[in-house]
């Protein structure tokens, strides 16, 4: 363990924290086979900013919700900016959703059709109007534009109309607003992806300019990947916007983070510390889909467990750390991150957050406070919301 003085500091960190939550984690997903609807889940996005609220309260660390565009679609966003505003929330970042209309069958902005790029784009563009309205920096765009057979499209072309896109989108952006770039090594498409991998968002982004940045989704990679390498090289860049956090076993499951490897996840925010990354300029969302598991509390422990990877990052030793590694020392390096992640940094979890007002245990809280029954009992009629809805 580090002076005393260390141990503030790192409470002090750690009560900045800001992660931002999905409103689609609220409303009911599954897999291809199936959806298992749950009781109580939000019917508008109102209902899923209540839900996200609670969260918040809770946590005192997950102050802003991410929409995604058409499934958060309402006639006032600014009105729905003022019932966040409300709640405590804000809204955060604008997801992008090109690929659920048939049209899209063939790619989205990258498609052959230059009808359909058309339409793409206009979606894209509405989405920076949404942003102008909800006050949200950045626009989120993924693609699921790709093929599935060798000689099925152009694979250079498709770049093109890519670049073309982006460019269009990046002119459109005010003062103070992004583009986050996402990337996906494959699915839906299985041949192709049109942005597969870091290297292609990051040369995009360079391209464009300043206001595009790459994000991390860290299902998006194939197994083994080493992502704390990638994160490292990017904010070495200037060029990490932002993760989409989740865990994996196996591809995209959108698990909830820091369940399927938390040493991973630390290692992950070792790198966003050790890079100047803890700070505004990196957005860290959650991008979970929670299939089996009641909703809101799978969301508050994800929060629990992202900074819980966020107190053992900061509490690496770097000084001794740096020593062991200048003199060559492997195993007292790799053991000063060792103590660091070995570290039970509950308790000065639960200080931080009394120290905030909140509930030292999240989860207990949230258990007993009633709301979800409360939900279960209210939210009755109406068509609930979910993964694509
Ligand atoms: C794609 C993705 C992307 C979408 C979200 C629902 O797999 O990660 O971020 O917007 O899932
Ligand atoms: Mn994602
Ligand atoms: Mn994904």
């Amino acid at each position: 363990m580090t002076a005393g003085s260390t141990v503030e500091a790192v409470k002090t960190a750690l009560k900045t924290q800001a992660v931002e939550t999905p409103s689609w984690a609220y409303g009911n997903s599954g897999t291809r086979f199936k959806v298992f609807a749950q009781p109580g889940v939000p019917r508008t996005p109102r209902e899923k900013l209540d839900d996200a609220a609670r969260v918040h309260e809770h946590t005192g660390v997950a102050p802003s919700v991410a929409l995604h565009i058409p499934w958060d679609r309402v006639d006032d966003y600014a009105a729905l900016a003022a019932y966040a505003k409300e709640r405590g929330l804000r809204l955060g970042a604008i997801n992008s959703n090109v690929f659920q209309d048939d049209d899209y069958k063939l790619g989205s902005v990258t498609n052959p059709d230059p009808a359909v790029r058309r339409k793409a784009l206009a979606h894209l563009l509405e989405c920076v109007d949404i942003m102008d309205a909800t006050g949200s920096r950045d626009l989120k765009l993924w693609f699921s534009d790709g093929t599935n057979y060798p000689g099925q499209d152009d694979i250079r072309d498709r770049q093109d109309r890519l670049a073309e896109a982006l460019s269009a989108v990046y002119e459109r952006l005010g003062d103070g607003q992004r583009m986050l770039l996402e990337y996906k090594l494959f699915e839906p498409a299985f041949y192709t992806m049109d942005v597969p991998d870091w290297g292609t968002a990051y040369a995009h982004c360079l391209r464009l300019g300043e206001k595009a940045q790459v994000v991390v989704d860290t299902g998006h990679h194939a197994p083994g990947t080493n992502i704390e390498f990638i994160v490292a090289f990017l904010l070495r860049e200037g060029k990490l916007g932002g993760f989409d956090f989740n865990s994996r076993f196996y591809a995209d499951d959108d698990l909830m983070v820091g369940s399927a490897d938390p040493f991973q996840l630390f290692r992950i925010m070792y790198e966003v510390v050790r890079g100047g990354g803890y700070s505004p300029d990196v957005a860290f969302m959650l991008d979970q889909c929670h299939n089996l598991e009641p909703k809101i509390p799978a969301i508050i422990r994800s929060v629990m467990n992202v900074q819980e990877a966020t107190a053992k990052a900061l509490l690496v030793d770097r000084p001794s750390l740096a020593a062991a590694q200048s003199a060559g020392d492997v195993l007292g390096a790799n053991a000063v991150l060792m103590d660091a992640y070995n570290t039970d940094v509950r308790p000065l979890l639960a200080e931080v957050r009394t120290e905030m007002g909140v509930a030292a245990d999240p989860m207990a809280a949230y258990r007993e406070s009633g709301w979800a029954q409360r939900i279960v009992d209210e939210r009755v009629g109406g068509e609930q919301a979910g993964w694509g809805a």
